[in-house]
């Protein structure tokens, strides 16, 4: 963990020597240092849109702005990221909304099951207006939503049995997000959900502590998790989105011009990074396959009872989300379609 331990903190001058100095800098005088961390490894779409976001920030902004980047949790989990974003101690991270909506209760509308039929409506829904008025609710918690980018619809993965029915998933011990909804939503489909930060998922799953978890194919691939789990079907049963944040502090002591390049960047890099997921969701089921793995396809019929047996998990969870925001959100996901 030499890197870390080598960057410093946040509001310390940044190295010497490449700055050139350029006017462009002066409205700021100093150079600031974007330390940006997440969850998933250099090979993921994820870390590869974080290096595209880099590469632009520092252009338009004539290295004003740096961007030291970390991955596979080297800074922490989506967690404790977000929570040394408000105390400013890290500036960017990229979480999912699931574990967000411990910050902000409202973005539990996307842990509701089968909530969105594609990406092109979820695409809809989160750059519209319901999408972008919940970024705004993330200011009260000292966090600036800049866009959405894209962790995919999530698939289960398990070492005990093939799962084609609800009653496949009886007692099978499945690590959750830290999210209650996604808790609930597992124990009505008879399974015993354990909820853990994606840091601790390789570790728990080598060592059995968990039979299964549930992650985009992208994921399930790249981050190897087809080295400790046997099955994967294809239970498509949440859209995960990503959420870019920024630290609110670093945010708001930037020029008007540098916060509109920050926006921009992430919006540009997030289009990047939605294209390669897909494409990578797209590959890489044959190549778990190729891996040795045993893939299941859920039927319409199962899928159906899936969908009915998590209906009382979400009308219980309607009010706690917040029904306007529950409400908006089926409309946009009516008028997408
Ligand atoms: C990465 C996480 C992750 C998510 C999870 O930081 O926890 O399972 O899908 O990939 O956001």
């Amino acid at each position: 963990m030499g890197v870390l331990a080598a960057c410093g903190n946040a509001d310390s001058e940044s190295s010497s020597g490449d700055s050139d100095g350029g006017d462009e800098s002066a409205s700021s005088g100093e150079e600031k240092v974007i330390k940006a961390g997440i969850g998933l490894n250099d090979d993921h779409p994820q870390y590869k849109g974080l290096l595209k976001f880099k590469e632009i920030v520092e252009e338009e902004t004539d290295g004003a702005i740096k961007v030291e980047t970390y991955h596979s949790g080297q800074l922490g989990d989506d967690r404790s990221m977000t929570e040394a974003l408000q105390l400013g101690s890290q500036e960017v991270t990229i979480p999912s909304t699931a574990p967000l909506a411990n910050f902000v209760s409202d973005f539990s509308v996307f842990d509701i099951p089968f909530l969105f039929p594609d990406e092109q409506v979820a695409d809809e829904v989160l750059d519209g207006e319901v999408g972008q008025e919940l970024l705004t609710k993330l200011e009260d918690q000292d966090l600036v939503g800049l866009t959405y980018w894209e962790n995919g619809f999530r698939d289960l993965t398990n070492s005990k049995r093939a799962v084609a029915s609800v009653d496949d998933f009886d007692g099978l011990k499945i690590r959750t997000m830290e999210n209650d909804l996604h808790l609930d939503a597992f124990k009505a489909l008879g399974a015993n959900p354990t909820p853990m930060a994606f840091t601790e998922l390789f570790t728990a799953l080598q060592q059995g502590t968990v039979d299964g978890q549930e992650n985009p194919y992208a994921t399930i691939y790249l981050e190897k998790l087809y080295e400790v789990q046997e099955h994967v079907s294809d239970t498509h049963h949440i859209y995960s989105p990503f959420v870019f944040l920024m630290s609110k502090s670093f945010y708001d002591g930037l020029t008007e011009d540098q916060q509109t390049i920050m926006k921009d960047a992430a919006v540009e890099a997030g289009q990047e990074q939605r294209e390669m997921n897909r494409e990578a969701n797209e590959e890489y089921l044959q190549s778990l396959q190729d891996e040795g793995m045993e893939y299941t396809e859920i039927s319409d019929e199962d899928r159906e009872e899936m969908v009915e047996t998590v209906q009382p998990v979400i009308e219980d969870y309607k009010e706690k989300i917040g029904e306007e925001t529950v409400d908006k959100v089926y409309q946009a996901i009516e008028d997408a379609q």
